[in-house]
């Protein structure tokens, strides 16, 4: 499997040029191309667990599944270390970083140079989408770390067969990166090689990534967050589709009836949850297309057209267990790869909320022996697994197909305490995308930043979108007038988790949130009760199925409150957020937001 110049170049002109070049800058060893075959994945996965970078876990716990622990200072995304580097600054927009382009190359040529000495340099093929499909696109990646080769394995579609799709004149979209870890002749490698200098660098213009310094996630794992959305938000910006950070789930009613939604949230804020969720509702299937990022466009006969561009799933175990997502746990029975998880006794992986009561030992993600008496957490808030989608037992039958699904509703949602209800439906396109617009959520562990502290995060995009925000709002706009409006999908915005005077969350969430699903469901079947808010459309008394939940009629009123007061400080709030996007705020977004003071003011 080592590189042999002749495979690239005869049918890859292209990519050949490249891997030549970044081999004479970073100066590996050697260079491996990757398969994407079974035995390569072994044979990394055994020499990682004989430098220490993998435990093997206890085969018959979980057969073939690997735990690996991070360096404790590269544990989660580094949003203040990414950077959209567009010829223009304002093409970047005012919530990315920036630097001009050619200062920035600059410095990363300076980094990279010599960076792999002593190690392997892997050329990853992999196509975000299934093979052929024309929502498809496809990327290479170049890393020094074996990790990442095996994570890219499980989350894309990698190897072979993806090099012998790309033609020789074929764009692909090129994906640099490195631990940034030189070794010196006999110098002893470390389970977690990375660098406190770390770069996580777009450039849009040429849909190019360089990620330097990380090992961990969407820092290094480059087809999700940098191709999928950062660089992929401007393709579909340029060429008429959307990259979106959603969701993507099949819901089909006991009349066997089904429709497809997406929902967008932020990191961590129950997306696999809600796209593998088991109805508590009798007779209602819900079935998983992806949990994390949908590439949609429209198709010739009008409707909206979903894939997800993922293979695998990059999930946050804390909180994932048999009561809160049992497919997920099926998902991961094996053939997953584990990272900053805790280790039992008998070799297998625990994290908090996994079970009731925790084991009496366990070795914590960083190596170390813990109890339940011991005074830190045993994984880490932002510790994951990374699992073929194909294992999931609700994977939905159309998850792979190439025409992708057509989609009924788009959900917006954050986490919020308060002020926002439970479910709203927006009036139309135009105030659904400033629904979109004004999400917001307390924050949580998937990135470096103060948890709990509220942030916007419009459209869950914040940390991914690769253009500025303005623009990109625009182009939702655009978007919506490609196909007649009866064609559109709906847009909702839901919050599950409100809570009462007491401080507790009033809806319990997980499988119930199919009753939100069920009401969805209905109003895009042109039936469901709704009442006419200012803030949109919310379910009329019983229009929310809350058969055989216990809840208090107090705390049902709570959860659908709109408190005009609360939402007019909402509105200042959102205004004075808004504003930073100056004239790249489109006018629309800012008419709605003054309709929506309008009706505050004058509806009751
Ligand atoms: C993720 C994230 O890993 O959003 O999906 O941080
Ligand atoms: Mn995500």
């Amino acid at each position: 499997m080592l590189y042999k110049t002749a495979e690239i170049s005869k049918k890859h002109p292209l990519l050949q040029s490249w891997v030549d070049q970044i081999v004479a800058l970073c100066q590996p060893d050697s260079v491996w191309l990757c398969d994407g075959s079974e035995e390569e994945f072994q044979f990394l996965a055994q020499q990682m667990v004989e430098n220490g970078t993998f435990i093997r876990l206890n085969p018959e716990k979980r057969p073939n599944s690997f735990l690996a622990r991070s360096d404790p200072a590269d544990v989660a995304r580094v949003e203040e270390r990414t950077f959209i580097c567009s010829i223009n600054k304002d093409d970047a927009g005012p919530t990315n970083n920036w630097r001009p382009p050619v200062e920035m190359k600059a410095t990363l040529h300076k980094l990279f140079d010599g960076c792999m000495k002593g190690r392997t340099l892997y050329v990853i093929p992999f196509s975000m989408g299934p093979l052929g499909s024309d929502i498809a696109h496809i990327g290479v990646q170049i890393t020094d770390s074996p990790y990442v080769v095996c994570n890219m394995r499980i989350m894309t579609r990698m190897g072979k067969q993806v090099l012998d799709l790309l033609k020789p004149d074929d764009f692909f979209v090129p994906c640099l990166h490195s631990v940034g870890k030189p070794l010196s002749p006999g110098q002893k490698d470390v389970a977690w090689p990375c660098n406190k200098e770390q770069y996580i660098v777009h450039f849009p213009e040429e849909r190019e990534i360089w990620s330097f310094g990380s090992g961990y996630g969407g820092n290094a794992l480059l087809g999700k967050k940098s191709f999928a959305l950062r660089i992929a938000s401007v393709m579909g910006r340029d060429e008429g589709w959307l990259a979106e950070h959603m969701l993507i789930l099949g819901i089909t009613n006991p009349n066997g009836e089904k429709k497809y939604i997406t929902a967008a949230f932020p990191s961590a804020c129950g997306k696999t949850n809600l796209a593998m969720l088991t109805p508590t509702l009798p007779g209602w299937k819900i079935e998983t297309v992806g949990d994390d990022i949908a590439w949609m466009k429209f198709s010739p006969d009008g409707s909206l057209r979903a894939i997800n561009p993922e293979a695998g799933f990059f999930g946050v175990a804390p909180g994932t267990s048999m009561i809160s997502n049992p497919n997920a746990m099926r998902s991961i029975e094996s053939n997953s790869i584990f990272t900053n998880v805790a280790l039992t006794d008998d070799g297998d992986v625990w994290w908090e909320g996994l079970t009731a009561q925790p084991p009496a030992h366990l070795i914590d993600w960083q190596g170390r022996d813990w109890t339940p008496a011991s005074k830190e957490k045993a994984a880490h808030p932002n510790s994951r697994f990374t699992a073929p989608a194909s294992q999931c037992p609700v994977i939905d039958k159309a998850w792979e197909d190439p025409a992708g699904v057509p989609i009924s509703a788009i959900l917006f949602g954050g986490r919020r305490s308060s002020v926002v209800p439970l479910v709203a439906e927006a009036f139309d396109w135009e105030h659904g995308v400033f629904m979109g617009s004004s999400v917001s959520s307390e924050m949580t562990a998937a990135a470096a930043g103060e948890i709990g502290k509220l942030r916007h995060d419009p459209f869950a995009m914040l940390p991914f979108c690769g253009y500025n925000m303005g623009d990109y709002f625009n182009h939702w706009l655009k978007m919506g007038t490609t196909v007649e409006s009866s064609k559109l999908p709906r847009i909702y915005y839901v919050n599950w988790f409100r809570k009462n005077g007491e401080g507790k969350w009033i809806w319990p969430g997980f499988g119930d949130n199919c009753r939100v699903l069920k009401w969805v469901f209905e109003r895009v079947s042109g039936k469901g009760e709704a009442e006419k808010k200012a803030i949109g459309y919310v379910p009329a008394h019983d229009g929310i199925d809350v058969t055989g939940l216990t809840m208090s009629h107090a705390d049902l009123d709570q959860l659908f409150e709109v408190n005009h007061n609360e939402w007019l400080h909402e509105v200042e709030e959102m205004e004075r957020y808004l504003a930073m996007f100056g004239k790249f705020l489109p006018k629309p977004i800012h008419n709605q937001l003054s309709k929506l003071r309008e009706r505050l003011q004058h509806d009751t």
